[in-house]
């Protein structure tokens, strides 16, 4: 089975908190504070990786999360990191944000790499705490959560050379003829299900074919394997549009011609402006297939190319023709789109809220900052009180109007503002 989109739910590891731990002296029944920090999380990477041609591993698996950091450990010891989780897609896969459709990124060439989210950072540990006046601080910091996305995956496969044209015509023939590949050819339409893709080497040149599902009338609206498939054909540089010239299961030509070249213009105009070269395939079921080209290429003005798949006449002819029209066509790119981006959360903006005699904070750092925090230890909460000052929170709240005897509330910490 093909499959060329998934959802899938992805989140980068949680950074490892740091702990509390004092070391162990002699007589001393607690020495100086030696709690280490918390490991980073791991982040979520993609692969583009050539091997692999559809999306099918992201119907069983749609879970991705990677390891979280590890927490401190006594002795100044950090916590080991997360592993990151690598995802492997196909070549021409598009990472979007599924819940605003935005692309993130366009997963072209086999090894790129791409780091959708980074893990979480790592907490302190209370022996980064310890300075002159604040010899034994009895708190840590914990480690950065982060947050799961929804990404939807689009695989639009990327080849050089798209094949298409009418089922049954011989367009996995033609592949299995010209490349390794091996897809499954048969007398009946819609033998093709998904796409196949073939590497063709031709006098030193390299180039890729991808073999769609037959197209038929009303394809760009669904008809047929519908315009899942034509979509497989927009990141191609090269039409090869096969026509079965001897008319052997009773179609002229010239009619699968126009629907075709219809279906194209249907569905998209970028599609029917690519360059297209024209194949007249199974001249060995034909006597008259030369006054048959003659006639369309008028009628036309294409180039037909005769052959036959069945005995390999004219293929040789068609490759130097297709490789001489591929040198000329610009190599394809990533698609062009501006960059989503999740926003950091830590960077995010921190908001305030009034209510009656109440001030409500939350957002960016505040809230991992919050859980790092030991109401009950005096020095935690200076410490606490301090970060709020430098990073400019008690002025924002002063020019909201914060009064003596008014209350701060911060996730589940609720305190007093005195003057
Ligand atoms: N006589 C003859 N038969 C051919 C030729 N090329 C292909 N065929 C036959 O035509 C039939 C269809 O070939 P396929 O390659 O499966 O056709 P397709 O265009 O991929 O068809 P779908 O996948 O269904 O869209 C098979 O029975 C082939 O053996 C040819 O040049 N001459
Ligand atoms: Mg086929």
């Amino acid at each position: 089975m093909f499959l060329d989109t998934a959802i899938i739910h992805c989140k980068a590891g949680n950074g490892g908190n740091g702990v509390v731990s004092w070391r162990r002296e002699k007589f001393i029944p607690k020495g100086g504070p030696d709690g280490g920090d918390g490991g980073k999380g791991g982040d979520i990477i993609f692969e583009a990786d050539s091997s692999l041609n559809t999306l099918i591993s992201f119907r069983y698996t749609q879970k991705f999360h990677a390891e979280d950091g590890q927490p401190g450990e006594a002795e100044n010891r950090s916590g080991r990191s997360g592993k990151d989780l690598i995802i492997k897609v196909p070549c021409g896969t598009l990472i979007k944000d599924a819940e605003t459709n935005n692309i993130i990124d366009d997963m072209v060439s086999s090894g790129d790499r791409f780091v959708l989210l980074k893990g979480g950072r790592g907490g302190r540990g209370n022996a980064r705490f310890a300075n002159s006046v604040r010899r034994s601080p009895a708190f840590s910091e914990t480690g950065e959560l982060t947050k799961e996305r929804k990404i939807s995956l689009e695989l639009k496969v990327i080849a050089d050379v798209g094949l298409i044209g009418f089922p049954n015509v011989g367009k996995s023939t033609f592949l299995s003829v010209v490349s390794a590949a091996k897809p499954k050819i048969a007398n009946y339409h819609f033998t093709t299900l998904s796409p196949n893709l073939g590497v063709v080497t031709h006098n030193g040149y390299s180039f890729t074919i991808a073999d769609i599902p037959g197209l038929i009338e009303g394809a760009s609206e669904g008809a047929g394997l519908g315009h899942s498939f034509l979509r497989h054909t927009e990141r191609v540089r090269l039409l090869l549009h096969i026509l079965d010239i001897s008319g052997s299961e009773g179609r002229a030509p010239e009619q699968d011609y126009r629907i075709i070249r219809n279906e194209l213009n249907n569905y998209s105009g970028i599609l029917a402006s690519l360059p297209e070269i024209v194949v007249g395939n199974k001249i060995d079921l034909s006597q008259d297939y030369k006054e048959e080209i003659l006639r369309l290429n008028k009628e036309f003005n294409i180039g037909i190319i005769p052959v036959s798949c069945a005995t390999t006449e004219g293929i040789d002819n068609l490759l130097n023709i297709l490789t001489a029209k591929l040198k000329t066509i610009p190599k394809q790119e990533k698609l062009r789109f501006s960059p989503f981006v999740y926003e950091d959360e830590n960077k995010s903006e921190i908001k305030i809220e009034k209510r009656d005699h109440s001030y409500y904070v939350y957002g960016g750092f505040i809230e991992d900052l919050v859980r790092g925090v030991v109401v009950s230890d005096p020095e935690s909460f200076r410490w606490f009180q301090k970060v709020l000052r430098d990073k400019g929170i008690m002025q924002s709240l002063l020019e909201k109007g914060l009064k003596n005897g008014d209350s701060i509330v911060i996730m589940d910490i609720e305190f007093e503002y005195i003057e």
